[in-house]
């Protein structure tokens, strides 16, 4: 079995019926495909869908038939389904939506991960892109399925001077030719560890990205974010650093100090001052400076209108968001925490005061880190969901820790404890699946709940 399509006689398998199979379904449909689907759930999101588009598709659900997959000349499978490799009795190759995107691929690729801040940093990316006047397309992990960008109907389509990606590891582990124009792994802290066997395993999912990039940015203060020792870039890739300190370096994105005023740099050159950033907090003083890098390796210069759009961009829900301020108590949407590296960016953010709700499924993290900083940081941890006994056993006795059932509970137990000055901060350092659809379910329940209660 190749890892690419080789003729519209092969026979494709795709693996799974969400938001990815269906665009794969769609796209190999499209082009003349024979396709069949199979999805372990009796009732996956789009089958019904599939089959009023498709009728004639043949599809399967319940269990995935492994002993089949011989009868296919090419396997498609989706980021949330864990193959084992075992499985494979040809000991071929799988592959995923982005691979069979970049085979076709109409302009050159940014592509993001990380362990956090992709979506913020793509999105950063883009604005600034746009404000250079380029045409872009965004998409991947931050929800938009990389081939519905290829397939977009006329009158919106347009040919894009760059695609930016947000690729997860998921997605990069079935990925071979992304040959990006620029390339960078945000940071790494464990995540997936119920699909990992360990950190180093999900460092080097993450680190496909670097195959064959043009230009990689690497994170100065985070040292697994560096391709090497993995050889796998281009000839000759420049390697361009950001980090919170001063650039040793004329390439080198970072923060310069003079007295009490901090400044992004590149090189020697003055960008802007730290107060004109929109975004709040240190990690996003990081993500606006790998954003800088992103495009200025993409060859789009750093002028003042693409500089001011990083600055005036105002963020994703769900990241640290606002939802009320009532009686001096500030109520934090941070539903997109959902690894304890989040939660502990999103705590240093809000440093005064705290009240923390957290919880959900835990991924199998050691939450021994985050029990540090909430030693340090918070007044009160309110626990709720699948995992929130894992993360009271983990967190230090000396910091209160109340368990609820339910985030109602959890919101109408923070009203209690909340006082003038108080921040309210839902930040879960897990996975929403226990009780949500996703994490923009959980985010927006947990914001109606406090419209409800505070007004
Ligand atoms: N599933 C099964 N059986 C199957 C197929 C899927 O049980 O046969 C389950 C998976 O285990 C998973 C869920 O269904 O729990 C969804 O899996 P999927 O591969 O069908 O997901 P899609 O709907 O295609 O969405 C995926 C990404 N989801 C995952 O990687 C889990 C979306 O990222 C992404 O936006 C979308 O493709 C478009 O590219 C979401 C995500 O949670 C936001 N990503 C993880 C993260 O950010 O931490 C990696
Ligand atoms: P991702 O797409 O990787 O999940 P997002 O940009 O959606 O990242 O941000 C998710 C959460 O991660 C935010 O709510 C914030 O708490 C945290 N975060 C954002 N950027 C960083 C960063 N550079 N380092 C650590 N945590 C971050």
């Amino acid at each position: 079995m190749a890892n690419s399509i080789q003729s519209s006689n092969d026979r494709i398998l795709v693996i799974g019926l969400g938001l990815t199979g269906y665009s794969v379904v769609k796209h190999l449909v499209k082009s003349g495909m024979q396709v069949t689907v199979a999805d372990s759930r009796e009732l996956p999101p789009y089958l019904q869908q599939v089959k009023d588009e498709f009728p004639n598709l043949e599809i399967i659900t319940g269990r995935i038939p492994y002993a089949w997959f011989g009868r296919f000349d090419q396997i498609v499978t989706s980021p949330g389904v864990e193959i084992e490799r075992q499985n494979f009795s040809s000991g071929g190759a799988l592959i995923g939506d982005i691979e069979l995107f970049v085979k076709q691929a109409e302009a050159p690729i940014i592509a993001i991960t990380g362990s956090n801040g992709k979506s913020t940093v793509t999105m950063l990316v883009a604005e600034m892109m746009l404000a250079a006047g380029l045409k872009v397309k965004t998409g991947g992990n931050i929800g938009t399925p990389v081939l519905d960008l290829l397939d977009q109907a006329l009158p919106d389509y347009y040919v894009p001077d760059y695609y930016v990606l947000e690729l997860s590891s998921f997605q990069l582990e079935t990925t071979y030719s992304l040959n990006a124009c620029s390339a960078t792994v945000l940071n790494i802290s464990a995540d997936h560890m119920d699909r990992y066997s360990s950190l180093d395993d999900y460092t080097m999912a993450k680190k496909r990205i670097f195959e064959n990039a043009n230009k990689v940015v690497v994170n100065r203060d985070d040292a697994l974010t560096n391709p090497r020792p993995y050889q796998n870039t281009a000839q000759n890739t420049s390697i361009i650093s950001f980090g919170l300190d001063a650039p040793q370096a004329a390439n080198q994105f970072g923060v310069a100090e003079s007295g009490n005023s901090r400044s992004l740099v590149h090189g020697e050159t003055l960008l802007a001052r730290v107060e004109q950033i929109t975004l709040q907090g240190e990690q996003n003083i990081a993500n606006i400076l790998a954003a800088m890098a992103l495009v200025e390796t993409a060859g789009v210069r750093l002028s003042p209108v693409v500089i001011n759009a990083a600055l005036n961009y105002g963020g994703l829900p769900h990241r640290c968001e606002i939802v009320a301020e009532v009686n001096g108590v500030k109520w934090i949407n941070d539903s997109k925490g959902t690894n304890a590296g989040a939660t502990i960016a999103a705590i240093t953010g809000f440093s005064q005061n705290l009240i923390l709700i957290a919880g959900g499924k835990g991924k199998g993290a050691d939450f021994s880190q985050l029990a540090e900083v909430v030693k340090e940081r918070v007044q009160h941890t309110i626990l709720f969901g699948e995992d929130a006994g894992i993360i009271f056993e983990s967190l230090d006795q000396s910091v209160p820790s109340t368990r609820v059932d339910l985030l109602e509970q959890a919101v109408v137990y923070a009203r209690k404890l909340a006082q003038p000055g108080s921040v309210v901060l839902f930040s879960p350092a897990c996975a929403s699946f226990d009780m949500f659809d996703n994490y923009e379910h959980r985010g927006n329940v947990y914001k109606q709940l406090v419209w409800d209660l505070v007004h």
